[in-house]
């Protein structure tokens, strides 16, 4: 909670509250209001102004706030966008006044409010107009009908439990308030791997689905649902889910009119096809914009989108063919097919061409894609990023990714603009990521993994946010605003990525993990398995050829430089070398090291630097309420001791298969 002069400055124009509109999501942004208010401040917020004289003030353009209409003029309200607002503390009317287009953007504009004022910033001059950069701001459930949650490390689903709605609204309310103050727009809430009984989720269960939307709707925020390709044939109706089968295309207009006809503002469908077994347009010798089209032509009369996933990959390969590469896959399956998609379809591309790996280099499809509409997907959930037992912020990771440079359209292309629409006017764009949240009482089961699921939102908004200011605010708004807690734990937030690469993931090598649940480590773990994933160690060397003379040719994706970047084992950069080259043991990386000294180093810096960042935690005790420090504090424990287990298997198998020594004579078993 603030205090002293800063407190006194809130209350003064923080104790009334002018609105005038009816509208449900300015209500929603009301009780946001005054809920925010009254916990960091202490004061019931009334509709009179102080004896100041002063109130904050908000509604949209067109409503009936005679502050509004005073504050905004035709120039400001020009520069606000649908879902954007415009916010002025005007000495003048004695207002804060917050005005936007639409009720959602007066909603963002008052979480804007809350934020500063959460993370004592001053409020008044206040003067700007604030649009989100990104069309699309979604998030993915991978969320199970019986209660599981596919990747969930943070306890069940909140949405469903026994194959039934938990019909927890009071919980899903929270989730949407959590997730509209961070900016989010859209939520599909069931997994992309959609089993029988969800594929009921556009029919039978369109009930239960209206509730959840309706509660999203009061938070400016659009409900979509994953669905199965082959749905028409489930229940037997139709012979076949043949996209150009009039019978077929038939069954998904008549699903897609009742669907709206319960969820009236219903987002859209999000679909997994010939993908890990799902079943796709392939299995009728159709192509993927047969299939995406098909679902469009549904969709379209109601202004419904059809989200595509481009994690299309041969999960059945021989590990001895060394030509197929999967990294390759995605790229050889969507770039033929670039313009011939419908213009409601948008493609989703994950950050990498494998698999949300601790580093992977961007997927060569950004860039690619001229006419069509794409978004990137992100992993929230930290499937291979230490499961949230460990921390691992990856904000920074996230806003490499979106500063990476294309080359698509001359020197400036990076993907945060082909993301946002801008490089190449899409008409829809934007960013989706897999959630990481489930029923732990604290959403995400390690509470630091909060600064993902906050960050990510805050980086969707505008991705040129850095890292350590959204960091910040999580900390400031989460812990308060004691600089001394900060400092600690943004240095945690802020070293965590790399701390996990140097004890998991040497120079872009992967899947050095368990099968199936993949935590934890095991060199083999994936090496003669059939799911494309290979580091190809032998007693000489180490790493994937993607080359173009000798190895795969995965390189020759990339747009000029960066395709000659990394076809270069000379120029690729250290911490991809591994993905674009076979190299041997004592090959010397640019750092002037050798790989194999390269992994005995970071191996034993990594966990020395794990168990520095539980120290670090508890120079916060007493400085923070000792629940919360409790439960950070066994998950750094657990952390810590898990990097030495990294440490030993990984420097363990290399020094038994290469025979050389650590230069450092450490111990390695
Ligand atoms: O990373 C893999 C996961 C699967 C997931 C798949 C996907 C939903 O291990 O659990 O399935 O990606 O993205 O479709």
């Amino acid at each position: 909670m603030p205090s002293g002069n800063q407190r006194d400055l809130y209350m003064k124009w923080c104790g009334a509250v002018k609105v005038t509109e009816e509208n449900d999501i300015i209500q929603a942004a009301l009780q946001e209001w005054r809920k925010g208010i009254e916990s960091m401040l202490g004061i019931q917020v009334g509709s009179e102004a102080n004896p100041q004289g002063l109130a904050v003030a908000f509604g949209t353009f067109q409503g009936e706030n005679p502050l509004i209409r005073r504050v905004f003029g035709e120039e400001t309200r020009r520069k606000v966008g649908p879902e954007g607002f415009a916010i002025r503390t005007s000495e003048d009317t004695g207002c804060i006044a917050i005005g936007a287009a639409s009720p959602a953007g007066v909603l963002y504009g008052v979480f804007h409010l809350l934020r500063l004022i959460g993370s004592l910033k001053n409020i008044e001059g206040l003067d700007e107009v604030v649009n989100p950069v990104n069309g699309l701001r979604m998030i993915n459930h991978w969320d199970n009908f019986d209660g599981s949650v596919e990747r969930g490390y943070a306890g069940r689903s909140f949405f469903y439990e026994n194959n039934q709605f938990t019909g927890e609204l009071e919980r899903i309310r929270d989730y949407a308030r959590l997730m509209s103050s961070v900016g989010i727009n859209a939520i599909a809430i069931n997994n992309v791997n959609v089993h029988a009984l969800e594929t009921l989720f556009i029919s039978k269960y369109l009930p239960e689905v209206a509730g959840i939307a309706g509660v999203f709707r009061r938070y400016g925020i659009r409900l979509f649902l994953s669905v199965n390709f082959a749905g028409p044939m489930h229940e037997g109706e139709v012979g076949t889910a043949d996209p150009l089968d009039p019978e077929v295309r038939k069954w998904w207009q008549d699903r897609a009119a009742e669907v709206y006809a319960a969820v009236p503002d219903f987002g859209g469908f999000v679909v997994k096809a010939d993908s890990e077994n799902r079943p796709g347009p392939f299995t009728y010798g159709r192509d993927h914009a047969d299939g995406a089209n098909m679902l469009a032509e549904a969709l379209e009369p109601f202004g419904g989108l059809v989200i595509w996933r481009c994690f299309v990959y041969n999960c059945k390969q021989d590990w001895r063919d060394r030509k197929t590469d999967r990294a390759r896959a995605a790229y050889d399956h969507f770039k033929p097919l670039d313009g011939k998609f419908n213009d409601n379809v948008i493609l989703q591309i994950k950050n990498g061409p494998m698999d949300f790996q601790v580093r992977e280099p961007v997927s060569p499809l950004f860039g690619a894609l001229e006419r069509t509409n794409q978004v990137i997907e992100f992993q929230i959930a930290q499937e291979y990023t230490g499961q949230q037992r460990h921390v691992c912020y990856l904000v920074p990771q996230w806003k490499e990714v979106l500063d990476f440079n294309t080359y698509a359209q001359g020197e400036a292309s990076p993907v945060k603009r082909i993301v946002d629409g801008s490089l190449w006017g899409s008409r829809h764009s934007g960013i989706a990521a897999v959630s990481n949240t489930g029923n732990d009482r604290n959403w995400t089961g390690h509470l630091l993994a909060q600064a993902n699921l906050y960050g990510y939102g805050r980086l969707a908004w505008n991705p040129e946010l850095t890292a350590e200011a959204i960091a910040a605010e999580w900390i400031s708004l989460t812990f308060g605003p004691d600089p001394a807690v900060s400092g600690v734990i943004s240095r945690i937030l802020l070293d965590s990525w790399n701390i996990y690469e140097s004890y998991t993931a040497p120079l872009g090598v992967g899947w050095m993990i368990n099968p199936e649940h993949h935590y934890g480590p095991n060199v083999d773990g994936y090496e003669y398995s059939q799911w494309g994933t290979y580091h190809y160690a032998d007693h000489k060397g180490i790493g994937v050829d993607r080359t173009v003379k000798t190895g795969t040719g995965y390189s020759a994706q990339y747009i000029g430089s960066n395709a000659e970047r990394y076809d270069s084992v000379e120029e690729c950069p250290d911490e991809l070398l591994l993905f674009f080259h076979h190299v041997p043991y004592t090959h010397v990386l640019h750092s002037g090291k050798t790989v194999i000294q390269h992994i005995y180093d970071t191996h034993f810096e990594g966990a020395e630097r794990a168990a520095e960042l539980l120290a670090a935690w508890s120079s916060l005790k007493g400085s923070i309420r000792e629940d919360l420090y409790i439960q950070v504090e066994e998950r750094l424990k657990e952390q810590a001791d898990h990097a030495k287990e990294w440490r030993d298997q990984i420097n363990t198998y290399f020094y038994r298969k290469s025979g050389i020594g650590d230069a450092g004579q450490r111990t390695i078993y």
